[in-house]
Protein backbone atom coordinates (compact mmCIF):
# COMPACT_ATOMS: atom_id res chain seq x y z
CA UNK A 1 0.00 0.00 0.00
CA UNK A 2 1.29 3.59 -0.51
CA UNK A 3 2.86 4.87 2.09
CA UNK A 4 2.06 8.42 4.15
CA UNK A 5 4.39 10.85 3.00
CA UNK A 6 6.07 12.34 6.22
CA UNK A 7 5.06 15.71 6.95
CA UNK A 8 7.12 18.19 8.76
CA UNK A 9 4.11 19.75 10.88
CA UNK A 10 6.50 22.14 12.81
CA UNK A 11 6.66 24.52 9.40
CA UNK A 12 2.32 24.70 10.80
CA UNK A 13 3.04 25.30 14.10
CA UNK A 14 4.26 24.95 17.73
CA UNK A 15 4.48 20.73 18.17
CA UNK A 16 6.57 18.44 20.28
CA UNK A 17 7.35 14.72 19.98
CA UNK A 18 5.67 12.40 22.20
CA UNK A 19 7.14 8.99 22.76
CA UNK A 20 4.94 6.20 21.96
CA UNK A 21 4.14 3.39 24.63
CA UNK A 22 4.99 -0.46 23.70
CA UNK A 23 1.19 -0.80 24.53
CA UNK A 24 0.32 1.37 21.51
CA UNK A 25 2.89 0.12 19.42
CA UNK A 26 1.48 -3.32 19.73
CA UNK A 27 -2.14 -1.66 19.02
CA UNK A 28 -0.69 -0.03 15.59
CA UNK A 29 0.71 -3.48 14.54
CA UNK A 30 -2.43 -5.45 15.76
CA UNK A 31 -5.04 -2.88 14.16
CA UNK A 32 -3.44 -2.68 11.20
CA UNK A 33 -3.05 -6.54 10.57
CA UNK A 34 -6.96 -7.17 11.34
CA UNK A 35 -7.72 -3.36 9.52
CA UNK A 36 -5.88 -5.24 6.28
CA UNK A 37 -6.32 -9.11 6.28
CA UNK A 38 -9.93 -9.09 7.20
CA UNK A 39 -13.22 -7.95 5.15
CA UNK A 40 -15.04 -6.79 7.55
CA UNK A 41 -18.69 -6.07 7.49
CA UNK A 42 -20.89 -4.22 10.47
CA UNK A 43 -24.32 -4.43 11.40
CA UNK A 44 -26.03 -2.45 13.80
CA UNK A 45 -28.85 -3.37 16.33
CA UNK A 46 -30.59 -1.91 19.97
CA UNK A 47 -31.47 -4.16 22.89
CA UNK A 48 -34.13 -3.30 25.23
CA UNK A 49 -32.76 -3.14 28.12
CA UNK A 50 -35.11 -2.07 30.46
CA UNK A 51 -36.13 -5.23 32.16
CA UNK A 52 -32.14 -5.84 32.49
CA UNK A 53 -31.47 -2.44 34.12
CA UNK A 54 -34.29 -2.74 36.70
CA UNK A 55 -33.38 -6.08 37.63
CA UNK A 56 -29.49 -4.59 37.68
CA UNK A 57 -30.94 -1.44 40.24
CA UNK A 58 -32.99 -4.06 42.24
CA UNK A 59 -29.38 -5.99 42.41
CA UNK A 60 -27.91 -3.07 43.77
CA UNK A 61 -27.64 -3.44 47.59
CA UNK A 62 -26.91 -7.39 47.22
CA UNK A 63 -23.69 -6.20 44.80
CA UNK A 64 -22.32 -4.10 47.33
CA UNK A 65 -22.59 -6.50 49.99
CA UNK A 66 -20.71 -8.35 47.68
CA UNK A 67 -18.08 -5.99 47.83
CA UNK A 68 -18.68 -6.04 43.57
CA UNK A 69 -20.13 -3.10 41.19
CA UNK A 70 -22.90 -5.11 38.62
CA UNK A 71 -22.20 -2.89 35.33
CA UNK A 72 -24.44 -3.63 32.18
CA UNK A 73 -20.96 -5.84 31.39
CA UNK A 74 -21.40 -9.03 32.74
CA UNK A 75 -24.81 -9.22 31.28
CA UNK A 76 -23.54 -8.48 28.01
CA UNK A 77 -20.83 -11.02 28.39
CA UNK A 78 -23.37 -13.82 29.52
CA UNK A 79 -25.62 -13.21 26.75
CA UNK A 80 -22.68 -13.10 24.16
CA UNK A 81 -21.36 -16.48 25.67
CA UNK A 82 -24.86 -17.68 24.74
CA UNK A 83 -25.10 -16.06 21.40
CA UNK A 84 -21.50 -17.99 20.30
CA UNK A 85 -23.39 -21.42 21.64
CA UNK A 86 -26.19 -20.52 19.42
CA UNK A 87 -24.42 -19.87 16.64
CA UNK A 88 -21.12 -21.29 16.74
CA UNK A 89 -19.93 -20.25 13.01
CA UNK A 90 -18.50 -16.87 15.75
CA UNK A 91 -16.92 -19.06 17.67
CA UNK A 92 -14.05 -20.01 14.40
CA UNK A 93 -10.52 -18.85 13.79
CA UNK A 94 -9.51 -20.08 9.90
CA UNK A 95 -6.72 -22.00 10.12
CA UNK A 96 -3.13 -20.56 9.11
CA UNK A 97 -3.40 -23.73 6.06
CA UNK A 98 -6.15 -22.11 4.21
CA UNK A 99 -7.75 -25.51 4.06
CA UNK A 100 -9.77 -25.81 7.76
CA UNK A 101 -11.76 -23.82 9.67
CA UNK A 102 -11.24 -24.23 13.90
CA UNK A 103 -14.50 -24.46 15.26
CA UNK A 104 -13.91 -23.76 18.99
CA UNK A 105 -15.77 -25.84 22.12
CA UNK A 106 -14.63 -23.11 24.86
CA UNK A 107 -16.11 -20.12 24.91
CA UNK A 108 -13.42 -17.26 26.40
CA UNK A 109 -14.38 -13.83 25.83
CA UNK A 110 -12.42 -10.83 25.57
CA UNK A 111 -13.26 -7.35 26.80
CA UNK A 112 -11.38 -4.12 25.59
CA UNK A 113 -10.16 -1.80 28.28
CA UNK A 114 -8.68 1.92 28.35
CA UNK A 115 -5.63 2.96 30.03
CA UNK A 116 -3.43 5.13 30.34
CA UNK A 117 -0.79 3.22 28.47
CA UNK A 118 -3.12 2.35 25.58
CA UNK A 119 -5.86 -0.17 24.67
CA UNK A 120 -5.92 -3.51 26.53
CA UNK A 121 -7.99 -6.92 26.23
CA UNK A 122 -8.06 -9.14 29.37
CA UNK A 123 -9.96 -12.04 28.19
CA UNK A 124 -11.97 -13.83 30.77
CA UNK A 125 -12.58 -17.76 30.19
CA UNK A 126 -15.44 -20.23 30.06
CA UNK A 127 -17.90 -17.41 30.67
CA UNK A 128 -20.15 -19.77 29.63
CA UNK A 129 -19.88 -22.00 32.98
CA UNK A 130 -19.34 -18.76 35.01
CA UNK A 131 -22.61 -16.61 36.74
CA UNK A 132 -23.03 -12.90 36.58
CA UNK A 133 -21.12 -12.18 39.91
CA UNK A 134 -18.82 -14.10 38.75
CA UNK A 135 -18.58 -12.16 35.76
CA UNK A 136 -18.60 -9.03 37.65
CA UNK A 137 -15.97 -9.68 40.00
CA UNK A 138 -13.42 -10.93 37.24
CA UNK A 139 -13.88 -8.10 35.20
CA UNK A 140 -13.21 -5.33 37.33
CA UNK A 141 -10.18 -7.45 38.54
CA UNK A 142 -9.10 -7.31 35.00
CA UNK A 143 -9.67 -4.18 34.02
CA UNK A 144 -7.97 -2.90 37.28
CA UNK A 145 -5.18 -4.79 36.93
CA UNK A 146 -5.44 -3.48 32.98
CA UNK A 147 -4.94 -0.17 34.29
CA UNK A 148 -2.41 -1.15 36.57
CA UNK A 149 -0.17 -2.59 34.23
CA UNK A 150 0.04 -5.98 36.31
CA UNK A 151 -1.57 -8.42 33.13
CA UNK A 152 0.11 -10.96 32.56
CA UNK A 153 0.70 -12.40 28.87
CA UNK A 154 -1.58 -15.26 29.95
CA UNK A 155 -4.40 -12.81 30.67
CA UNK A 156 -4.49 -11.60 27.25
CA UNK A 157 -4.37 -14.92 25.21
CA UNK A 158 -7.20 -17.35 23.82
CA UNK A 159 -10.34 -14.73 23.38
CA UNK A 160 -12.66 -16.68 21.21
CA UNK A 161 -14.91 -12.86 20.52
CA UNK A 162 -14.68 -9.47 22.09
CA UNK A 163 -16.81 -7.04 23.52
CA UNK A 164 -15.68 -3.21 23.42
CA UNK A 165 -17.87 -1.07 25.32
CA UNK A 166 -17.83 3.05 25.25
CA UNK A 167 -21.27 3.08 26.68
CA UNK A 168 -19.84 4.71 30.34
CA UNK A 169 -18.06 7.11 28.04
CA UNK A 170 -20.99 7.75 24.96
CA UNK A 171 -21.76 8.04 21.48
CA UNK A 172 -24.49 6.42 19.65
CA UNK A 173 -22.70 3.56 17.60
CA UNK A 174 -19.42 2.79 16.24
CA UNK A 175 -18.00 -0.10 14.00
CA UNK A 176 -15.05 -2.01 15.87
CA UNK A 177 -12.40 -3.70 14.14
CA UNK A 178 -12.37 -7.63 14.53
CA UNK A 179 -9.42 -8.94 16.74
CA UNK A 180 -8.54 -11.07 14.92
CA UNK A 181 -7.58 -14.53 14.46
CA UNK A 182 -11.21 -13.68 16.13
CA UNK A 183 -14.14 -13.25 14.21
CA UNK A 184 -16.27 -11.39 15.77
CA UNK A 185 -16.59 -8.07 18.03
CA UNK A 186 -19.46 -6.23 19.32
CA UNK A 187 -19.66 -2.53 20.21
CA UNK A 188 -21.76 -1.53 22.74
CA UNK A 189 -22.84 2.48 22.81
CA UNK A 190 -24.62 4.56 25.39
CA UNK A 191 -28.21 2.99 26.57
CA UNK A 192 -30.89 5.68 26.28
CA UNK A 193 -34.70 6.37 26.87
CA UNK A 194 -36.17 6.79 23.46
CA UNK A 195 -39.98 6.09 22.90
CA UNK A 196 -40.86 2.80 21.25
CA UNK A 197 -44.23 1.80 19.56
CA UNK A 198 -45.86 -1.22 21.25
CA UNK A 199 -48.57 -1.73 19.13
CA UNK A 200 -50.68 0.91 20.37
CA UNK A 201 -48.93 3.71 22.06
CA UNK A 202 -45.65 4.94 22.61
CA UNK A 203 -43.83 3.70 25.46
CA UNK A 204 -40.03 5.37 26.87
CA UNK A 205 -37.69 2.31 27.14
CA UNK A 206 -34.16 2.09 27.55
CA UNK A 207 -32.54 1.13 24.30
CA UNK A 208 -28.81 -0.05 24.05
CA UNK A 209 -27.26 0.27 20.78
CA UNK A 210 -24.92 -2.37 19.92
CA UNK A 211 -22.34 -2.83 16.77
CA UNK A 212 -21.44 -5.99 15.30
CA UNK A 213 -18.53 -6.32 13.40
CA UNK A 214 -17.69 -9.97 12.20
CA UNK A 215 -15.12 -11.25 9.59
CA UNK A 216 -17.07 -12.15 6.61
CA UNK A 217 -14.63 -14.80 5.27
CA UNK A 218 -15.68 -17.22 8.06
CA UNK A 219 -19.19 -15.90 8.89
CA UNK A 220 -22.26 -14.65 6.49
CA UNK A 221 -24.48 -12.40 7.16
CA UNK A 222 -27.46 -14.73 7.56
CA UNK A 223 -25.14 -16.44 10.55
CA UNK A 224 -24.64 -12.89 11.76
CA UNK A 225 -27.88 -11.44 11.60
CA UNK A 226 -28.87 -15.16 13.83
CA UNK A 227 -26.37 -13.99 16.14
CA UNK A 228 -27.58 -10.83 16.28
CA UNK A 229 -31.23 -11.30 16.99
CA UNK A 230 -30.64 -14.22 19.00
CA UNK A 231 -28.31 -11.44 21.61
CA UNK A 232 -30.64 -8.90 21.30
CA UNK A 233 -33.55 -11.27 22.03
CA UNK A 234 -31.66 -12.49 25.55
CA UNK A 235 -30.60 -8.94 26.35
CA UNK A 236 -34.71 -7.66 26.13
CA UNK A 237 -35.60 -10.95 28.31
CA UNK A 238 -32.72 -11.72 30.48
CA UNK A 239 -35.18 -14.58 32.09
CA UNK A 240 -34.17 -16.64 28.89
CA UNK A 241 -29.77 -16.73 29.43
CA UNK A 242 -30.98 -19.59 32.26
CA UNK A 243 -32.61 -21.81 29.18
N1 LIG B 1 -24.91 2.65 28.55
C1 LIG B 1 -25.11 3.47 29.59
N2 LIG B 1 -24.41 3.38 30.75
C2 LIG B 1 -23.47 2.42 30.84
C3 LIG B 1 -23.23 1.53 29.79
C4 LIG B 1 -24.00 1.67 28.61
N3 LIG B 1 -23.82 0.86 27.57
N4 LIG B 1 -22.25 0.68 30.17
C5 LIG B 1 -21.88 1.03 31.41
N5 LIG B 1 -22.62 2.07 31.82
C6 LIG B 1 -22.54 2.73 33.11
C7 LIG B 1 -22.34 1.73 34.21
O1 LIG B 1 -23.56 1.12 34.59
C8 LIG B 1 -21.77 2.60 35.29
O2 LIG B 1 -22.82 3.39 35.87
P1 LIG B 1 -23.41 3.09 37.34
O3 LIG B 1 -22.24 3.26 38.27
O4 LIG B 1 -24.46 4.13 37.50
O5 LIG B 1 -23.95 1.70 37.31
C9 LIG B 1 -20.89 3.57 34.52
O6 LIG B 1 -21.38 3.54 33.18
C10 LIG B 1 -19.41 3.23 34.54
O7 LIG B 1 -19.20 1.88 34.14
P2 LIG B 1 -17.71 1.28 34.14
O8 LIG B 1 -16.92 1.85 33.00
O9 LIG B 1 -17.15 1.45 35.50
O10 LIG B 1 -17.90 -0.27 33.98
P3 LIG B 1 -18.25 -1.19 32.72
O11 LIG B 1 -18.43 -2.53 33.30
O12 LIG B 1 -19.33 -0.66 31.91
O13 LIG B 1 -16.94 -1.16 31.82
C11 LIG B 1 -14.71 -1.48 31.11
C12 LIG B 1 -15.77 -1.81 32.13
C13 LIG B 1 -13.47 -2.23 31.42
C14 LIG B 1 -15.20 -1.86 29.71
C15 LIG B 1 -14.48 0.04 31.14
O14 LIG B 1 -13.99 0.42 32.37
C16 LIG B 1 -13.55 0.58 30.06
O15 LIG B 1 -12.33 0.48 30.11
N6 LIG B 1 -14.16 1.20 29.06
C17 LIG B 1 -13.44 1.72 27.91
C18 LIG B 1 -13.57 0.74 26.81
C19 LIG B 1 -12.71 1.05 25.66
O16 LIG B 1 -11.80 1.85 25.64
N7 LIG B 1 -12.94 0.37 24.62
C20 LIG B 1 -12.09 0.47 23.51
C21 LIG B 1 -12.84 0.65 22.29
S1 LIG B 1 -11.93 0.08 20.92
O17 LIG B 1 -10.89 1.25 20.64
Amino acid sequence: IPAVPAVDFAKFGDIELVKMSKIQKVTVASMVRSWLNVPHVTQFDEADISDLESFRKEMKAEAENRGVKLTPLPFLLKACAAALRHEPSFNTSLHADGEHMVQKHYVHIGVAVATPAGLLVPVIQNVDKKGLWELAAESAELAKKARDGKLLPRDMQGACFTVSSLGAIGGSGFTPIVNTPEVGILGVSKAEIKPVWNGSEFVPRQMLPLSLSYDHRAVNGADAGRFFTFLVSLLGDIRRLIL
